[in-house]
């Protein structure tokens, strides 16, 4: 009764996986599993799982995780304008603005700069369940943004770093009925504290190698433990100014409209899209002779996790364990749950983190009191399968 299929199978898709979602049991092993693991299919799942919906994006399969560190090849890859098309050899990234002295800095220039390196995993803030695949973990090497800015001096009345990407395209832009049809470049913004701060990076590799064209080659932004959106790539301009940046990115594009009590009375209003909203979610449940492992992954602004915890159906919350060994505070981390005594039929598994500030991870029905719209979607995110 149970079908094994091998990976290739079923990451193409649809046919394998809804073929076996009629026999009831969506079972099969993984390679990178252990001897005699065999994944329990999620029946959550869409009928068809499209891993490359376009040449330049992407999103991991998570029930393939097989290591912190997730491949350049496999890494998720999103962006707005495509890739665009960058001479490595002739390019420069440009400091201008509010700065004593103007930079043009080549690769070369900023590979012979003191590096550093920051293992740092994040989402695009529009991720949500049952996939997640738009995150992913990597070790990434840099010059830090300070670094770069000391060089060029940054004067008193600098207060904006803004970062533009060389990619752009024509876009409409709607105000009061009004549309007007103008040229837009990525552009993402910091404020002179973060900047100023040990924090950001200027990466240039990715796991050792050059970033590809898909993680913004040559150069990108990172800030550790935010959200994918100010993580600019193909990284051609840092301009500093004293005025707050407004670009359509920034100021109208990455926004979530949230409440917040003041003073005993809800206040709405549109925020930013900065930390990432701690996050779990589970990534795989697999069997083992007769028990079961349940396999996550959390994402954060880098707060350490207190707990993480998994209840099976409506029963009680029982406490995951955190891989020991993710010690590097911008990684994302593993948490596994052994469910014992897991009874045929159909289940749902539910996983919720809280951090050392004491912040849950909500459930969906109270992150929608206090969120309209779609991004940083953090909730619990409860999975369903079927125990044979
Ligand atoms: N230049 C540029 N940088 C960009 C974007 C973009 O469209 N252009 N998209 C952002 C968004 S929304 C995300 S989620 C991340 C994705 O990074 P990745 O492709 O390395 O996973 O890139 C960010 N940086
Ligand atoms: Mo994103």
């Amino acid at each position: 009764m149970v079908k094994e299929t091998s990976r290739r199978e079923v990451l193409k898709g649809g046919a394998a996986l809804a073929g076996l979602g009629a026999l009831g049991v969506p079972e099969w092993a993984f390679p990178a599993l252990a001897q005699g693991e065999t994944v329990v299919e999620f029946t959550d799942l869409p009928e068809e799982i499209v891993l490359e919906r376009a040449a330049d994006r992407r999103i991991i399969d998570v029930r393939d995780i097989d290591g912190p560190i997730t491949p350049a090849d496999k890494w998720f890859t999103t962006q707005h304008y495509g890739h665009p098309e960058i001479d490595v050899n002739a390019y420069r990234l440009r400091v201008s603005g509010l700065v004593d002295s103007p930079l043009d800095l080549s690769m070369s220039d900023l590979r012979s700069m003191p590096n550093r390196e920051l293992v740092f995993g994040f989402e695009c803030s529009g991720n949500r369940g049952p996939l997640n695949g738009l995150s992913s973990n990597g070790r990434w090497t840099g010059v830090s943004l300070r670094t770069v800015l000391e060089q060029a001096g940054v004067q008193d009345g600098a207060r904006e770093f803004v970062f533009f990407g060389a990619d752009h395209g024509e876009e409409e832009v709607e105000f009061r009925g009004r549309v007007s049809t103008v040229d837009q470049q990525y552009g993402r913004s910091l404020q002179r504290d973060l900047a100023l701060s040990d924090e950001p990076l200027l990466a240039y590799d990715l796991n050792g190698e050059a970033l590809s064209a898909h993680q913004g080659r040559p150069l990108r932004l990172l800030v550790p433990g935010w959200y994918g959106a100010p993580n600019v790539k193909f990284l051609s301009e840092i301009h500093v100014q004293e005025d707050q940046y407004l670009g359509k990115y920034q100021a109208r594009w990455y926004r979530t409209l949230k409440g917040e009590m003041v003073n005993g009375e809800m206040k709405w209003k549109e925020t930013a899209i900065t930390k990432m909203r701690l996050k779990s979610y589970i990534a795989r449940v697999t069997k083992v002779g007769s028990r079961h492992r349940v396999f996550g992954v959390i994402m954060h602004d880098g707060t350490p996790i207190q707990s993480v915890e998994v209840k099976v159906d409506d029963g009680p919350w029982q406490a995951a364990t955190l891989d020991a060994s993710m010690t590097d505070q911008y990684s994302w981390k593993f948490f596994t749950y052994d469910w014992d005594g897991a009874t045929p039929g159909e289940h749902t598994v539910t996983s919720r983190a809280t951090d050392v500030n004491g912040y849950v991870q909500p459930t969906a029905e109270d992150l929608n009191e206090v969120k309209q719209t779609f991004l940083e979607q953090n909730n619990q995110h409860p999975r369903t399968l079927i125990i044979a």
